[in-house]
């Protein structure tokens, strides 16, 4: 599925984010930024060993990274040139702060992404793995921060999410049809 907005297009699809083409790729990452399973481990294995190196500068420089921030690597042997390491929450239960900062790991990788120049970007469904959120609720966040930052800003020509399975694409299309009669 794909629509325009303004001058951004805006894509879901099914597919593998290890092999977007994008100049940037987001990971769905732990703090420790050591590498995981899921999609981390993917994108790891994908890239080869240059983007954990750079992993390790980052966390000697500033630490473990917070629930939420995003800092960026390069893409090591991935089509991507670029990858965005952001940390979603951990459901337990959405009374501690979940959805805003699973709001803020979607609006930081953006922004992020934004400052450095990318003009295209992938996005994996953060969160709904190994991290439990519930797919719909995540869906609705998702796409209503992605679609609200490209009312916003015009610096990206596409932003895709990159569904990793046939159900989970049909529960975003659905929250984009949801959302996308909203006007504010
Ligand atoms: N391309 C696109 N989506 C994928 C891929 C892929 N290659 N592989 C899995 N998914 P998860 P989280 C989907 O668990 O919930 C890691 O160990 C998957 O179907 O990767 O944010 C990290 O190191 C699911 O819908 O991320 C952390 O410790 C979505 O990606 C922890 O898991 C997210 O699942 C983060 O958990």
């Amino acid at each position: 599925m794909e629509v325009r907005l303004g001058s951004t297009l805006l894509r879901l699809m099914v597919g593998d984010i290890t092999q977007q083409d994008t100049e940037a790729i987001v990971n769905a990452a732990n703090s420790s930024l050591m590498g995981g399973g899921g999609v981390d481990g993917a994108i790891h294995r994908a890239g080869g060993p240059q983007i954990l190196e750079e992993c390790k500068q980052i966390v000697a420089r500033i630490g473990s990274l917070p629930t939420g921030q995003a800092v960026m690597t390069t893409g090591g042997k991935l089509k991507a040139r670029f990858v965005i390491h952001t940390v979603g929450p951990v459901w337990s239960g959405g009374n501690r702060g979940e959805d805003e900062l699973l709001r803020n790991a979607y609006y930081n990788s953006l922004s992020l992404a934004g400052d450095k120049g990318i003009r295209s970007i992938s996005f994996p469904s953060i969160s709904t793995g190994a991290y439990r959120f519930p797919m719909e609720r995540a869906a609705l966040i998702a796409l209503t921060t992605v679609r609200d930052f490209i009312r916003e800003h015009h610096f990206f020509e596409e932003v895709r999410f990159v569904l990793f399975r046939e159900d989970d694409y049909r529960v975003y299309r659905e929250a984009w049809e949801k959302i996308s009669g909203e006007t504010n």
